[in-house]
This record gives C-alpha cells, structure tokens and sequence, in this order.
C-alpha cells in the first residue's frame, strides 16, 4: 500500500458539487481508500488566463495502485465527469482536475506523470490543502506545512 496525495479543483458550472461528485468516484474506486478529505477552498485563478475563481481540496489516499494507473483512473473520472480535453487552454477553466501532487516519496517522470508534481511547491491552492492533511509529510526534508508557509497571501480562503 502507498499513500499518496491528490489537489482537487473546479471552477466551471457549480465548483462545489464537481468536487463532492468527484470525491464520490474516488470512494468507489476498490483500488483506492481516502484516508482524510481537506476543507473546501476558494481560490484566486493562478497563471496566465483570466477566468472565474476556482475550488480547490485535496485528499488523502492510500493505494494499491502503482503511480501511471493511479493517474489513469484520476484521468478517467475527469472524463467521465465530462472534462473534454480536446479544446482546453492550458491554465484555463475546467469542469474537474484531479492532480497527482505526491506518491510515497516515489519521483519519477513518465509519460503519464510526473512525481513529485513539477509546480506544487509554488502553489498556494495545492500546498494549503496539502498541508491541512499532512502538515508532517516531507518532501527532501522539508515539511507540507513548511513549504505551504512559504506561499501564504494568494488568495486562498478556506470555507
Ligand atoms: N489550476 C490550474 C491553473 N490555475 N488556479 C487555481 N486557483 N486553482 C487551480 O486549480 C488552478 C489554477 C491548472 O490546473
Ligand atoms: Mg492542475
Ligand atoms: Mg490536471
């Protein structure tokens, strides 16, 4: 079994139902046990593209799943909850995005993901939520809570 952390986010068409409906599918996934679900947080919109505020959450998980197919299924449900990946704008505006943010202490880069994930470190709507489940996980040395600390002041409220 591996623990592994996953950010959670929305902003289009009704944020909070997207994030509720989609920790649903992660529970009924029997690959796949949630350990902790964070708080709900509404977010500034990080990155190039003006859009709507997102809402942003994390969970816990522990898995039986090695890292590519755990991504796949995370891929899956944003399919199946209607993501259509063929006309997005990078950064833009979507109806569910389910991160893999970190798997055990695993790095790697596959084609599918990349471990830990390459911009979390300075992503407020990601480390907040991170750190309210795992305030003592390390990431080389160096704690969630630490690493949240350093990236207060983006806009991030929690519900
Ligand atoms: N996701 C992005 C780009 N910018 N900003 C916030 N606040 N929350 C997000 O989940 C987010 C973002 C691309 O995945
Ligand atoms: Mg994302
Ligand atoms: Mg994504």
């Amino acid at each position: 079994m591996a623990d592994a952390l996953i950010s959670l986010g929305s902003n289009i068409g009704d944020p909070q139902a997207a994030l509720q409906k989609a920790m649903h599918h992660l529970a009924e996934d029997p690959a796949i046990k949630i350990k902790k679900r964070s708080s709900f947080y509404r977010t500034t919109p990080v990155g190039p593209v003006a859009q709507d505020d997102f809402i942003n959450a994390a969970a816990l998980i522990s898995t039986l799943l090695q890292p590519d197919a755990l991504m796949q299924n995370l891929l899956d449900i944003e399919t199946r909850m209607g993501r259509d990946r063929t006309h997005a704008v990078r950064f833009g505006p979507r109806v569910i995005d389910l991160d893999l943010i970190l798997y055990d202490d695993v790095k790697q880069k596959s084609d599918l993901v990349e471990l830990p994930h390459p911009r979390f470190r300075e992503r407020a709507f990601v480390l907040v939520p991170l750190a309210e489940l795992a305030p003592e996980w390390r990431v080389d040395e160096v704690t969630l809570s630490e690493l949240a600390a350093r990236v207060r002041d983006q806009g991030v409220i929690r519900l």
